[in-house]
């Protein structure tokens, strides 16, 4: 079990306690050419923090926290912490619409917000009811006539003792990517958010001093959240953030920047295999010690390719931004299976349990996780969500699992992607592995479509890889190749080509789209 001390502020154990302790001249994050000490990083939290004072930000206070991947997201997120206010942080992509709903429902007083990223909130702001404050960082020379970021940070103090914080006080808040239905907000206490680095990244990662964690997972995604600042920050580590990665921006900073943990999720891990099949050879990767995938289950070839081209296993893991970080997965050191997600992470429990009666399914057998452990599903202001989500003390995350006898945790689909046709349940994930299998096949989501006979049948969405011609021949194809891998009636009776799927900006298939396509 994880201790923490009654009076405990995330910010100061992420930062002051590295510099109190003599490594304030390690570097905390890397940037480009740009590298934040420990030390500086101290400086520039304690001057926002005490400019967010100035302004009038209150402990307990909502700040969101706006921008792409770059220090200014670090250095705000643990300001407001630091002040006894909660982070929330926000995902880019969100349009005003969107942001009106997450803000008036936090309701936070304060926005931090990067210049390129202002247009939506100030196209939101007359609909904003509790916000009295906006922090633009100018970066990019857009104008604007809101608080400005460097003028107040420059005028403040550089010293500034940490709001004395208790360990169940809120430090931030994240909204659910609201695939079904609205967005709602998750809440994690300052000693949550350090147990996720104190249980996952310790025990599974072996994360040391020693390590460069870098990926592309956003900051305001809860992986994100942990790969690239608290699990790094926890432990005297440096983050390498990259603003808008692709493929080649990854490996740039892998050899730039000295990646040991490259955090990322599987589309991206694949589009790298894709498009440099031969980049261990152009950059230099030998910094890389393992890899880390969530978001999506990770198929055995992107495992096995990854391996033998990086040289380096996956670590898949399962969590979610209510339990905001991964609660299922490998440690390093265990031998990996990649049909399996994994054990549960130390300090956490799993069942799998009937989904109408709660009682624990045999080995074997598939039903719904139930988890319990440091961190669990608190919702903002969602009384019955809530009641939902967390029965008994054990949190509800939604994902169909099979306990194996050899006490693996195996990933079968997500509650609402099991389709049921002639009575069978086909978890739509495990279709998708294996026609992802087939070289013709660059992606695919299954999901049940309507039929008057079998209730569902399953059917496929599928983008064919460049140059491979779709039709009925590939059609046919992929049907045989399902057949010939899993029990035939699992088999997409259904086969649509696509340019592209629907997918979140965490990179999740959405799936609830093609299945509402089905049934219009
Ligand atoms: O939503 C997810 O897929 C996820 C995975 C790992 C850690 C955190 C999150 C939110």
């Amino acid at each position: 079990e994880l201790h923490y001390p009654e009076e405990v502020n995330v910010a100061t154990q992420l930062v002051d306690r590295h510099v109190g302790e003599g490594r304030g001249d390690n570097v905390a994050i890397r940037f480009g050419d740009e590298a934040v000490t420990y030390a500086d990083l101290q400086t520039r939290v304690n001057r926002l923090g005490n400019a967010l004072v100035k302004q009038g930000v209150e402990p307990g206070d909502r700040v969101v926290v706006r921008f792409t991947n770059r220090p200014e997201a670090v250095v705000s997120c643990l300001a407001a912490q630091k002040i006894g206010a909660v982070a929330l942080p926000s995902m880019k992509l969100l349009r005003a619409k969107e942001l009106v709903h997450i803000i008036n429902n936090a309701e936070a007083s304060t926005v931090i917000v990067y210049d390129d990223l202002l247009d939506e909130i100030d196209e939101a702001l007359p609909e904003l009811n509790t916000v009295d404050t906006v922090v633009a960082v100018q970066r990019n020379g857009i104008d604007h006539d809101h608080v400005d970021y460097d003028e107040v940070t420059a005028a403040a103090a550089d010293e500034l003792d940490a709001h004395p914080t208790t360990r169940d006080d809120l430090a931030l808040m994240l909204y659910t990517s609201g695939t079904t239905g609205q967005p709602k907000g998750a809440t994690h206490t300052h000693r949550q958010v350090l147990a996720t680095a104190d249980s996952y990244a310790n025990y599974c990662l072996n994360a040391s001093a020693e390590d460069v964690f870098g990926g592309n997972p956003p900051l305001p995604f809860a992986y994100g959240y942990g790969d690239l600042l608290t699990f790094p920050l926890r432990v005297g580590a440096t983050t390498s953030l990259v603003e808008n990665a692709g493929p080649g921006d990854l490996l740039d900073a892998i050899e730039n920047h000295g990646i040991t943990v490259l955090c990322s999720i599987p589309t991206a891990f694949n589009q790298i295999l894709a498009k440099f099949p031969d980049g261990h050879e152009e950059y230099d990767t030998a910094s890389l010690r393992l890899a880390v995938s969530a978001g999506e289950p990770l198929t055995h070839s992107t495992f096995n390719r990854f391996k033998d081209t990086y040289g380096v296993e996956i670590y898949d893991g399962i969590g979610t931004t209510e339990m905001l970080h991964i609660f299922v997965s490998h440690r390093e050191g265990q031998e990996i299976d990649p049909g399996a997600t994994g054990y549960p992470v130390p300090g956490y429990e799993c069942k799998v349990v009937d989904p109408d009666t709660g009682e624990e399914m045999p080995r074997g057998e598939a039903g719904l996780l139930a988890v319990r452990g440091p961190t669990g599903i608190s919702y903002w202001n969602r009384p019955r969500k809530q009641d939902e989500a967390l029965v008994d003390g054990w949190s509800l995350p939604g994902d169909i699992y099979i306990h194996r006898e050899d006490d693996r945790l195996e990933y079968k689909s997500r509650e609402d992607d099991l389709i049921i046709s002639s009575g069978y349940n086909i978890p739509g994930p495990e279709v998708e592995a294996v026609i992802e299998e087939r070289e013709e096949v660059s992606e695919v989501a299954v999901v049940g479509s309507p039929d008057e006979e079998r209730g569902q049948i399953v059917k496929a969405f599928v983008v064919s890889t460049e140059g491979v011609g779709a039709g009925d021949r590939l059609t046919e194809t992929i049907q045989n190749h399902v057949k010939n891998t899993l029990a035939p009636y699992k088999y997409p009776r259904a086969v649509e080509f696509v340019d592209e799927l629907p997918r979140t900006e965490t990179g999740k298939i959405q799936r609830v789209k093609l299945r509402d396509r089905e049934h219009e």
